[in-house]
């Protein structure tokens, strides 16, 4: 405490004090009562080495084996992003990225998860899977100081898209996940997935789609500041967050990650899965000039997935998973069809598709030129 004391000055750390008694004071009724350990004897232990978005992890798109214990590690990274030019923001964040990494795992495996806090960081973080039963989502069983490590296993019995995130108790729930600390796990069905009509479906890429609504505070002058740690930028973040109204959105950690170099790839005929996340504000999703050939909807797997969506919604709080087969080459806009978060706060993406145009869907019978008559 005499080092945050130091580092943070005091109104943080009463700040900071006060939520780890929120916090200890809530995990008291959620784990009373923990029984016998598990016994998990004879599972295989599998290790999974999460990769920064909008790429997954290697995994199998179907696996209907025996159970397994899915081994990960993430490390909290508190950390000053660059979200736009000239724009700054200090983040909190899960393995350094926003989003954090997707974890992908098939029904019925234990995710065994290693939790790093360093003592480099100032803050106490945990983390709560939405996938998760009991003891709110696991974020009362894994809090955290920094120069800590907890280590937490869960059943993943939903298939689904789930959201995991920060919550460790008090304003401080908002507040980490607003600066950026949140993520996905995706949990295959064992018989992989299924169209509305009970066919296997199976994609040929897959990208992971992080959308984070940013409350920047600005100076008198209208300039967006710049603070040395996240301790420091709370007050007046907080200020901004009793507006709802968020100052910038990106997706994937920085206006524009994912458009131009960063764009999407995929080539005609490709199927291609697309989990999109928000962990605070909703958000609607739309594909520029093509579909949503399957949406599930609330991002459960165990749901029939909707067809031929033009947009599609994605609560605060969940990951939705969509899939569409490209027709056409081009660049494809996907984005938030709240058109002004799309393109004045940054909900923005770009899908770079390569391949032959088709004619029959779409032609330019005349250019553009003067109104004869
Ligand atoms: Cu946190």
């Amino acid at each position: 405490m005499k080092y945050l004391f130091k580092k943070i000055g005091l109104s943080a750390v009463l700040i900071l004090s006060l939520s780890s008694a929120v916090i200890a004071e809530s995990a008291k009724g959620y784990i009373a009562n923990i029984g016998t350990q598990a016994n998990l004897q004879g599972l295989e232990r599998v290790k999974q080495i999460l990769v920064a978005p909008p790429f997954l992890p290697k995994h199998q798109q179907k696996y209907s084996g025996k159970p397994r214990i899915i081994e990960m590690e993430m490390i909290i990274k508190e950390k000053e992003i660059e979200i736009e030019p000239d724009v700054f923001v200090q983040a909190m964040t899960f393995n350094g990225s926003n989003p954090g990494p997707i974890m992908v795992v098939h029904e019925g495996d234990y995710v065994e998860l290693t939790l790093k806090n360093p003592k480099t960081n100032l803050l106490v973080h945990n983390i709560d899977f939405h996938a998760a039963t009991g003891a709110l989502g696991g974020g009362a069983l894994t809090k955290v100081a920094p120069g800590e490590q907890v280590v937490l296993r869960f059943k993943a019995d939903r298939p689904g898209t789930y959201v995991y995130h920060c919550a460790p108790g008090g304003i401080m729930i908002p507040y980490h996940v607003v600066s950026g600390m949140y993520g996905t796990i995706m949990i295959l069905p064992k018989t992989g997935l299924k169209d509305h009509k009970g066919n296997l479906v199976t994609y040929d890429r897959a990208y992971y789609i992080g959308e984070q609504g940013w409350y920047i505070p600005q100076d008198k002058e209208g300039n967006y500041k710049r603070y040395p740690n996240a301790a420091a930028s709370m007050s007046d973040t907080l200020k901004v967050m009793r507006g709802l109204v968020p100052t910038h959105i990106t997706y994937n950690g920085k206006k524009g990650a994912l458009i131009g170099k960063g764009a999407m790839k995929a080539k005609v005929g490709e199927t291609v899965l697309f989990i999109h996340s928000q962990a605070n504000e909703d958000s609607r999703i739309h594909l520029i000039g093509g579909h949503g050939d399957l949406v599930w909807p609330g991002g459960s797997f165990n749901n029939t997935p909707t067809v031929d969506r033009e947009t599609w919604s994605v609560n605060g709080g969940e990951a939705v998973a969509a899939i569409y087969t490209f027709k056409q080459p081009g660049i494809y806009a996907y984005v938030n069809h709240n058109l002004i978060e799309a393109i004045m706060l940054g909900g923005a993406a770009h899908v770079s598709v390569e391949g032959e145009w088709n004619n029959d869907l779409m032609e330019q019978v005349q250019a553009p030129s003067k109104i004869i008559n």
